[in-house]
């Protein structure tokens, strides 16, 4: 992460003494291969003593009531210590919980932004699955409509391999509005009629300013 950072930093700094030297032959200020302007804000969560603020959100969890959480765990942990523990009885066939995040940005720039992490799962073969919430938004969601679905939550074997990690990554384009903020949601939808317990660990955000 940090490699990358200073690899994109020296790659500047060639670039621009290149450009230098050739200035009296001509210097093209839009050469394709310049890195974007600003650069890579990251930010990592370990989860090792808490929730490092990120917090818990839910909507269609009160029709009928259903129980849920997102809280941390000192275990399960994909690495280290703790991780965050997403549990969900969706009893109502309806439930959205997720872990949310609010990230300080520049007001009025738009950032492509990955985010990686750990995501714990014991759902095995191809049905009666959930659905992965991933997403960044410019206004903190709060109904169904407003969050970004993903792909389901099996891990893809085809027999019972009690929890499994996998790896997830998702890719994001917004804009900071407003007071320029950007909120990541994670979490999952219920979409069978069954409690299921989740964890995510290991969370990686980049934000690369675009414009
Ligand atoms: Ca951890």
């Amino acid at each position: 992460m940090i490699d990358g950072i200073r690899t994109t930093t020296a790659t500047t700094l060639v670039l621009f003494l290149s450009c230098g030297l050739l200035a009296l032959g001509g210097c093209d200020d839009s050469d394709p291969t310049l890195p974007p302007p600003g650069e890579t804000i990251a930010e990592n969560f370990a989860f090792e003593d808490g929730m490092e603020g990120w917090y818990a959100v839910a909507t269609d969890t009160l029709s009928p009531p259903i129980e849920w959480h997102v809280e941390h765990t000192a275990e399960p942990s994909h690495t280290g210590a703790g991780a965050v523990e997403l549990f969900l009885a969706n009893y109502n066939d309806a439930g959205k919980i997720w872990m949310e995040r609010p990230f300080d940005l520049e007001a009025g720039t738009t950032y492509e932004v990955e985010v990686d992490y750990a995501f714990g799962t014991t759902d095995w073969g191809d049905v009666n699955l959930f659905t992965i919430i991933a997403g960044v938004h410019s206004s903190p969601p709060r109904e169904a409509e407003d969050l970004s679905f993903q792909g389901d939550t099996g891990h893809g074997q085809s027999q019972d391999a009690g929890l499994v990690w996998l790896d997830k990554s998702y890719s994001f384009t917004a804009t900071a509005s407003g007071a320029g903020t950007l909120y990541v949601a994670l979490g999952v939808w219920g979409t069978w009629e069954t409690p299921r317990t989740y964890f995510v660990d290991d969370v990686t955000v980049r934000f690369t300013p675009v414009g």
